[in-house]
C-alpha cells in the first residue's frame, strides 16, 4: 500500500463531495486505514476566519459582513490561497508525513475553476499564481464530481452563501472550468457522474481510490 497520500474532492455546489467523503471514511474505518478529513476554505484558525469573511457565513448561517462586500476577484483568490498556505503547513504536510491519507473537500482546482475561469482571472494565470503556494502539496488523486449546476444547486438545503448565490451562468462556467482542468490533468483528475445514486458514486470513487490502497 502507498502510505500517506493525498486525495482531493472537487465539484460544483451540492455535487455530493461531503456525502462521498463520509462513505469513504466508513470504508477506510473498515480497513483500519489512517486518514484525516479536512476542507477548504478552513481547517485552521486562520482558514476558518477567512471562510467566514469569504462566504459571509458562520456555522451554516448567513452573516452580513462589510469586509467582503464588492470583494475584488484577485483579492478573493488571495484569500483562498492564504487559507490554503496555512492549511498545507499546519494540516496537510504533517499528516502526509505521518503516513495518513488526507481526504480534502475542495483544494486548488476550485480556485482555478471558480476564480480563474468563472470570475474571469484566467485559468493559466490562476494555475501559475497558485503553483507557488501548493508546491510540494499536489494531490495524488482528485475526484471531480460532475453535475449540472441546476441539479446541484437544487440539492443545497441551507441558505445560499455569497458564492452559491451567483448566477446560473457563473455556475455553468465553474463546471466548464473543471472540465478544462480534467482535460489538462487526465492522470490526476478523475471525473465521476454525480447524478448517480450515492452508492454508485461511492463505488465509482472506490475504483479509483483502490489503485492507491491495494
Ligand atoms: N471556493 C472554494 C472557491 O470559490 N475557491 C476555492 O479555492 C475554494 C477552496 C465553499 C465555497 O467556496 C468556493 C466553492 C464553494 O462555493 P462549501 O460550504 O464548502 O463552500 O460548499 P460546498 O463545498 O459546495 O459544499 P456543499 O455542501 O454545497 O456541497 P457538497 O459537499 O458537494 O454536497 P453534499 O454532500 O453536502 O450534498 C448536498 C445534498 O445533496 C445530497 C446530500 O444528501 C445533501 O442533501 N446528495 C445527493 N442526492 C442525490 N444523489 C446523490 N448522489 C447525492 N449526493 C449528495
Amino acid at each position: 500500500m502507498k502510505k500517506g497520500f493525498f486525495i482531493t474532492f472537487e465539484g460544483g455546489e451540492g455535487a455530493g463531495k461531503t456525502s462521498l467523503i463520509d462513505s469513504i471514511k466508513k470504508y477506510f474505518d473498515s480497513k483500519n486505514l489512517e486518514y484525516i478529513v479536512t476542507r477548504e476554505p478552513g481547517s485552521t484558525k486562520l482558514g476558518e476566519h477567512l471562510r467566514e469573511i469569504i462566504l459571509q457565513e458562520k456555522n451554516g448561517k448567513k452573516i452580513s459582513s462589510n469586509v467582503s462586500q464588492n470583494l475584488d476577484s484577485k483579492a478573493e483568490l488571495c484569500l483562498f490561497l492564504a487559507s490554503r498556505a496555512q492549511h498545507i503547513k499546519e494540516v496537510i504536510l504533517p499528516s502526509l508525513k505521518h503516513n495518513k491519507i488526507v481526504l480534502c473537500d475542495r483544494y486548488n482546482d476550485s480556485s482555478v475553476a471558480y476564480q480563474g475561469h468563472a470570475r474571469g482571472l484566467g485559468i493559466d494565470k490562476a494555475i501559475d499564481f497558485s503553483s507557488f503556494i501548493i508546491e510540494g502539496a499536489v494531490p495524488d488523486l482528485t475526484l471531480y464530481l460532475d453535475i449540472d449546476p441546476k441539479i446541484g444547486l437544487s440539492r443545497v438545503q441551507s441558505k445560499l452563501d455569497r458564492i452559491e448565490s451567483e448566477t446560473l451562468e457563473f455556475h455553468q462556467k465553474i463546471r466548464d472550468g473543471f472540465h478544462i482542468l480534467a482535460k489538462k490533468n487526465p492522470q490526476r483528475i478523475k471525473i465521476l457522474d454525480a447524478t448517480k445514486s450515492k452508492k454508485s458514486v461511492f463505488e465509482d470513487a472506490i475504483k479509483q481510490v483502490s489503485k492507491f490502497i491495494d
